[in-house]
């Protein structure tokens, strides 16, 4: 390429991505009354910075060729940053090692722009092999605490490559920018991946939602969402841990289940947002769902709507692991209203907008899971009497069979 060609193919490139970052976004209409979806998703491969993919120099690429592609960005922890809303997203190269990136909007539904440089982690041990779905929590000890999965080879199994080790990583922030790591949570689990901690001090300590796993990524090795309180948390161990939602044999979390963000503070109590996941002959399908947990006693279940809450629809079904959505971020704003982040597929990121009070009324209101298929009739025929009594009158209830 020619050093005229080059430059005007710069200058496309840089036309085309300005673009992109900043397409409006819009509201899809006919939303379930829960939540609202958008047209596009907020964050793609092709967000990502030019400087990040391309060497402008033509010296070194003359054929102004990508140089370290980005294969996709999902995963995304958020938060309430300077009156705006930061992401921190997974960051995923060809390389398929994840990085943590922080995007910034003032919506928080389109015109995500990502900071100059990804997230510099101090590294850690040199096994460590990949980073993903930081849970970003402003804590009360002051901190903005990320937790996230830390992987690596298992090398008790030499000759099996696809052997790995999960732990939760923590680290902690003041501007996210600069950030310390933290010695990884300590538990009883092999394995740890999709590790929370509550915002707040529970009788005086640190307390984490857990996910105890007996096997790396298998479903049905663990018992549920787990809890658990520590002391330090700059050498977090947890000794006792407590299941607080258990997975449940033919549910949509009946393979495996992991809390999404930190919980949302309510007045009716702690408001989760969680996925479920179960194995199907085409892999495993990834949803989301919400619980409420007391306030003052967060480990105590107190409302479980039956059923997802959130599942893949449309382009979020395909992707690098088709048919999964999976949220680690959310910010509730203080006029009420929740901006939902969450992953398609393991290849974009998406936005979702409701209110708290609206998603209270959805845990509060909608019926447990039946478990079984008769007593989900019953519930849903009880359901159409209520119905048809309003529309036709008490006389008329029988209605047609
Ligand atoms: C992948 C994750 C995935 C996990 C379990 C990891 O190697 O990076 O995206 O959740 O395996 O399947
Ligand atoms: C995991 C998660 C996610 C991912 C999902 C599907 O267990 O930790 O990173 O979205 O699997 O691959």
């Amino acid at each position: 390429m020619n050093r005229k060609a080059f430059d005007l193919k710069l200058k496309q490139l840089q036309r085309q991505h300005q673009k992109l970052l900043r397409r409006p976004n819009r509201k899809l209409p006919n939303g379930n009354g829960i939540f609202d979806r958008y047209q596009f998703p907020v964050l793609t491969a092709d967000h990502a910075p030019l400087t990040w993919r391309y060497d402008f120099d033509p010296a070194t690429n003359p054929h102004l060729m990508t140089r370290l592609g980005i294969n996709s960005v999902f995963n995304a922890g958020a938060m309430e940053w300077q009156g705006q809303i930061v992401l921190m997203a997974r960051v995923e190269g060809w390389d398929r090692k994840s990085f943590f990136a922080v995007a910034q909007s003032r919506t928080g539904v389109d015109r995500f722009e990502f900071w100059d440089y990804p997230v510099r982690l101090p590294d850690f041990e040199p096994q460590e092999t990949n980073v993903y779905d930081m849970r970003l929590v402003r804590h009360e000890d002051g901190w903005v605490c990320g937790l996230f999965c830390a992987e690596r080879h298992d090398d008790s199994r030499p000759d099996d490559l696809s052997a790995a080790i999960a732990r939760c990583g923590i680290a902690r922030t003041r501007d996210l920018v600069a950030w310390e790591r933290l010695p990884d949570l300590k538990t009883h689990s092999p394995h740890q991946r999709n590790c929370v901690l509550h915002p707040e001090f529970v009788n005086g300590q640190y307390a984490f939602y857990t996910r105890p796993m007996t096997d790396f990524a298998a479903t049905g090795t663990g018992d549920g969402i787990g809890w658990g309180l520590c002391d330090d948390i700059t050498h977090a161990s947890i000794e006792r841990e407590q299941i607080i939602d258990p997975r449940g044999y033919h549910t949509i979390k009946e393979g495996k289940n992991g809390l999404g963000p930190a919980p949302i503070k309510t007045k009716q109590g702690w408001l989760h947002l969680a996925h479920g996941v179960r194995n199907t002959a085409a892999g495993m399908r990834y949803v989301l769902y919400l619980f409420l947990c007391d306030l003052d006693d967060p480990a105590r279940l107190l409302k479980a709507p039956g059923g997802y809450f959130l599942a893949p629809e449309g382009e979020e079904r395909v992707g690098d692991v088709s048919n999964v959505v999976f949220s680690n971020g959310w910010v509730a704003r203080p006029n009420g209203e929740v901006f939902i982040y969450y992953g398609s597929s393991d290849t974009r990121t998406h936005v979702a907008t409701s209110t708290v009070e609206r998603l209270l009324d959805y845990v509060q209101n909608t019926p447990e899971d039946g478990v079984r298929s008769s007593v989900c009739v019953q519930q849903r025929c009880d359901l159409i009497e209520r119905n048809l009594r309003r529309l036709r009158g008490p006389r008329h209830l029988r209605g047609r069979h």
